[in-house]
């Protein structure tokens, strides 16, 4: 039970010298993690307490009014100045496959229920959400026809020839019944990763298995996971380049071929390069162009930089309130994509969507303070609407385990699950709001209307249209200023239309970039430390602004910090069904289940459902339920459960 502590759930060494990149971390305990995980779970990464200092106010500070006048419809849009249709589902998420058991459950039999609301949460605004299973711990996997406990997946430290001494992520088949019944209750899509350390054995199982399983829920398979590292992590000789790794694809793709139980051959995913290579170099050695017939996507991964100084004492030192001023302002989202832009276009014109498919804050496990704050909601949400303005149809945000600080959402240690609930990380609300901003519909175009420059860095704008019309308008506020002076107002104009009579709109809100805890979308939060049950909590609160319809002009007031999504047209249906339970275990502390799971799962049948009564305002239906559940050998006890089905209009 204390493998969890002393396994770095991976991440990437993106920035590293090749040659010290080498070196043994899977074994580390890392950030003083000891044995005993009860006293020392409160200290580790995922719930650390640093609060760095929002940066100064600037100096000139930025205009605090300024209008915004955007054309009504795309057509009147210079084409290089909108973005190609986005999915809702553009901000989805990387997890490590070794972090399975704590995040999704031990087996098909047991899912955790917050990871349920959390993904459901993003789905009934994207209409469905994207989940990469895999990262480092991918190239070693291989199958096992039963494990221990009946568990889906387990590791192996079989590797011990190689000096990262990457460990074996084991699993069997019923990690594919565990990710088929997730999407039985949430609509989510998965990427998976073939094992791709051995080229004369690709243990293809994982490819047979998740098509036969997840069927059209299966969404890609990533052949090579950051392939550019692959000499430094000594898994290849050091002349191995990007010539070597597509003649590698063409290997894995022969492989294919020739397996009858593979019959569907077209969602490969690569070249997933991370900074060491640039994707210009794989297309080169012919990737695109010899196997474009293969190819679902194209990929790339990249962290904005490292702490690996601070945790294993290797690189450069960078430290986190420099950082932090960095990541505060727009230029840098914009550096971020910019190396992209050409691979994104050769991509596009290969009719291949391009995918950041493992991003988060900094690689060796992000910044403390940084990573967790209000700052690195605006920054991955900035981050996010840039990436899709520069045509990448998707992004992956990393998670890892407890000794992380940039986790989009930590669930507790398995044995302490009775005790805790779960942790959200600042970057889960950026991939929500995200999922606002683009909507259902798979039409959003997104414009960056010129936040980067000079003078306004710190208060970045976008608008979407949706279906060829200007539907949304994104407002960022970078700076903390609790005197209100930093506030503004922006005036938002309709040029070839005209503004409707009022919008109303969604403020992404905290006291400062450093807060980690308090943070609401339209009044609303997840909870702090510890009391995540993956459901909302408060009212919500859309604000109602009028319009000036005769000067053809509404005001927006954005507080400093904060950012504003102001809705021009009609939303029908945007985060109308919250599913919510309450599950009394048998110690402390509450757990909940979506009622889809209640439902179909756990022996559960209609019949056992009750009338409930819930706090949620926004209640139009509710019903609740009892039952029991069993969590591994732990006796979890009785649950109530009710369904809600609310409309915030
Ligand atoms: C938070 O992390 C920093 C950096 O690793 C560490 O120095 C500090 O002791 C941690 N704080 C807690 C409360 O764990
Ligand atoms: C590849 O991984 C498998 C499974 O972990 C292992 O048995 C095998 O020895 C590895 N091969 C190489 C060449 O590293
Ligand atoms: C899941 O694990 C539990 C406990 O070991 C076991 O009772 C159950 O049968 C398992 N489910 C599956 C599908 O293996
Ligand atoms: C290094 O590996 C590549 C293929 O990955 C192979 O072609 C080459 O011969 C190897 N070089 C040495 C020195 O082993
Ligand atoms: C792949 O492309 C390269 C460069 O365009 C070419 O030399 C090579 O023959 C191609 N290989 C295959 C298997 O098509
Ligand atoms: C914003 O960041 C860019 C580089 O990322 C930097 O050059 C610029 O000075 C920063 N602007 C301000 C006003 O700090
Ligand atoms: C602003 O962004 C555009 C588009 O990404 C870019 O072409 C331009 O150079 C950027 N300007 C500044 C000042 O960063
Ligand atoms: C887009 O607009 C057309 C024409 O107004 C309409 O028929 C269609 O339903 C709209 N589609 C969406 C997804 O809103
Ligand atoms: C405008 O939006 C419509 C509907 O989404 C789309 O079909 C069309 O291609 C878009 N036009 C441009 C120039 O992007
Ligand atoms: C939480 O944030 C809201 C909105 O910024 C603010 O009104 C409230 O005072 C904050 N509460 C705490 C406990 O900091
Ligand atoms: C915001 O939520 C709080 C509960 O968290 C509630 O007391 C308050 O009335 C809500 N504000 C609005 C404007 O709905
Ligand atoms: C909907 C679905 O995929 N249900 C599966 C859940 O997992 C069990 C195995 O534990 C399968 O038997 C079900 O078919």
């Amino acid at each position: 039970m204390l493998l969890w502590a002393t396994f770095m759930p991976f991440c990437s060494l993106t920035l590293l010298d090749v040659t010290t990149a080498a070196v043994t971390v899977y074994n580390q305990v890392p950030l003083g993690i000891a044995s005993a995980i009860s006293s020392t779970a409160t200290v580790a990464a995922a719930y650390n307490n640093t609060v760095l200092n929002p940066p100064p106010i600037p100096s000139p500070a930025p205009a605090t009014s300024f209008t915004l006048s955007i054309p009504s419809v795309n057509m009147s849009v210079p084409q290089s100045k909108l973005s190609i249709p986005i999915p809702g589902a553009f901000y989805g998420f990387s997890i490590e496959m070794s972090v399975i058991t704590q995040l999704f459950g031990t087996n098909s039999t047991f899912i955790q229920p917050p990871l349920l609301n959390l993904f459901s949460n993003i789905a009934q605004r994207a209409g469905s959400i994207n989940v990469r299973i895999g990262g480092n711990t991918q190239e070693f996997a291989f199958y096992v026809p039963t494990l221990p406990e009946n568990r889906a997946i387990s590791k192996q430290n079989t590797d011990s020839n190689n000096p990262t001494e990457t460990p074996a992520v084991i699993y069997t088949m019923d990690l594919f019944y565990m990710l088929s019944n997730i999407s039985s209750h949430v609509d989510v899509r998965w990427y998976i990763g073939v094992p791709f350390n051995d080229t004369s054995d690709f243990r293809l199982q994982i490819v047979e298995y998740s098509e036969a399983i997840l069927g059209d829920n299966l969404i890609g398979v990533q052949v090579g996971n950051e392939p550019d590292l692959y000499s430094a992590h000594k898994h290849r000789n050091k002349t191995y380049g990007p010539a070597d790794y597509t003649a590698e694809v063409g290997l894995l793709i022969e492989a294919f071929a020739a397996d009858p139980n593979i019959p569907v051959k077209n969602k490969l995913i690569g070249p997933s390069v991370s900074g060491t290579w640039t994707p210009e170099q794989v297309f080169d050695a012919g990737f695109i162009t010899n196997y474009t017939d293969s190819l679902g996507a194209i990929s790339v991964e990249h962290y904005p930089t490292d702490n690996c100084f601070a945790v294993y004492g290797f690189g450069v030192f960078n430290d986190p309130q420099v950082e932090f001023v960095r990541f505060l302002n727009h230029s840098f989202v914009v550096s971020l994509v910019q190396p992209y832009l050409n691979a994104a276009s050769i991509a596009q014109a290969a009719g291949k969507p391009f995918l950041m498919f493992e991003t988060n804050s900094a690689s060796c496990g992000g910044f403390p303070g940084l990573s967790d704050s209000f700052g690195a909601v605006l920054w991955a949400l900035d981050y996010g609407l840039q990436m899709a303005y520069s045509n990448f149809s998707g992004a992956n945000l990393h998670v890892g385990g407890q000794n992380v600080f940039y986790n989009p959402f930590t669930a507790p240690p398995t044995n302490q699950s009775k005790y805790f609930e779960w942790t959200i990380g600042a970057v889960y609300y950026s991939a929500l709001v995200s999922a606002e901003v683009f909507g259902k519909t798979n039409t959003a175009q997104i414009m960056d209307l010129g936040g980067n420059n000079t003078s306004d860095v710190f208060t970045p704008q976008y608008a979407i249209y949706e279906n060829g019309t200007l539907a949304r308008v994104g407002l960022f506020n970078y700076i903390t200023d609790p005197s209100g002076a930093s506030d503004y107002t922006a005036t938002i104009s309709v040029t070839g239309g005209t503004v409707p009579s009022s919008v109303q709109v969604k403020y992404l809100l905290s006291d400062s970039v450093s807060t980690k805890n308090n943070i609401t979308w339209a009044n609303q939060t997840l909870g702090t430390v510890r009391q995540v049950d993956g459901r909302f909590k408060g009212n919500q609160n859309l604000v109602t602004i009028s319009c000036d319809t005769s000067a053809n002009t509404c005001q927006i007031p954005v507080s400093a910090p904060a950012f504003a999504l102001v809705f021009l047209t009609h939303e029908e249906d945007i985060s109308s069904v919250t599913f919510s339970t309450t599950a009394y275990t048998n110690t402390a502390g509450t757990a909940t289940v979506a009622p889809g799971v209640l439902s179909t799962s756990n022996g559960m049948s209609g019949k056992d459902w009750q009338p409930g009564s819930t706090s949620n305002e926004k209640v139009k239906i509710g019903a609740a339920m009892h039952l029991r559940m069993s969590l591994g050998s732990v006796f979890v006890g009785a649950i109530v459960a009710g369904l809600l089905l609310g409309h915030w209009e």
